[in-house]
């Protein structure tokens, strides 16, 4: 089974996809694409159906799709930590997956995921309130929050992830939401806030973010914490 992921500091999508093989227990290899070189396209284009990646290779088959992908795995292993066992709080859990894989658009592209930047950087930009004021940023912000705190609140007894003491893959679709909010300093409740330092040290998240580092290491640290 092989995996394609990019750049480690700034693709989500391929995190999520990530930890979903991670989740499943399954043996994966990867293989990197860096997205924004003169060769990208091509090479994308190569494997990828949509010409996007995260995609899976397995069995002769090329899965795209992050949501798709896990729930191929989940097939192949439906004992693991994918999806929560309860039926009800898989329900949950597929809801709150499904909101982050289709929604938070204009969050998601005015706080653009870099693992290895912090907010305020250098070069005179005072404070992260001119993303957090474009337009759509503070409800969807609200929104996130919101999320967490309900489902932290309904399921989340036992454990500090979103659905208690088992990383689950809505968690793995979040974890890419809570790592901008730590970048860029976004205020937060103290729910949320103590969400996030969970998810973002859970160890494959972690094990992820240490691949970013070494990837910026690299690469050139200040060229990768300046993206984008
Ligand atoms: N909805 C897709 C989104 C995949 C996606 O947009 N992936 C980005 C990388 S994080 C990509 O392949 N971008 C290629 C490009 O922009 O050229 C999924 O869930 O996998």
């Amino acid at each position: 089974m092989k995996l394609y992921i990019g750049g480690k500091w700034s693709s989500t999508w391929t995190m999520r996809g990530w930890l979903a093989c991670k989740l499943s227990g399954l043996d994966f290899d990867t293989e990197t694409i860096f997205l924004s070189r003169e060769d990208s396209r091509e090479k994308l284009e190569a494997v990828s159906p949509t010409g996007r990646i995260p995609v899976l290779l397995h069995d002769g088959q090329r899965i795209t799709d992050t949501w798709a992908i896990a729930e191929y795995l989940w097939e192949l292993a439906p004992d693991s930590d994918l999806w929560p066992r309860d039926r009800r709080a898989r329900t949950a859990a597929r809801m709150i997956a499904g909101e982050m894989h289709g929604h938070f658009f204009e969050l998601r592209y005015s706080l653009q995921m870099n693992l290895v930047k912090r907010w305020p950087i250098a070069n005179g930009i005072p404070s992260n309130v001119k993303l957090l004021d474009k337009p759509g940023v503070r409800d969807q912000v609200a929104r996130v929050q919101k999320i967490w705190r309900t489902t932290r609140a309904d399921w989340g007894a036992g454990g500090p992830y979103l659905f208690g003491e088992r990383f689950c893959f809505a968690d793995a679709m979040y974890a890419p939401m809570a790592s901008r909010f730590r970048t860029y300093s976004v205020e937060t409740d103290p729910v949320s806030a103590a969400y996030i330092e969970a998810c973002l040290d859970h160890p494959y998240v972690l094990e992820w973010i240490r691949g970013a580092e070494e990837q910026a290491r690299e690469l050139g640290w200040d060229a990768v914490a300046a993206w984008p």
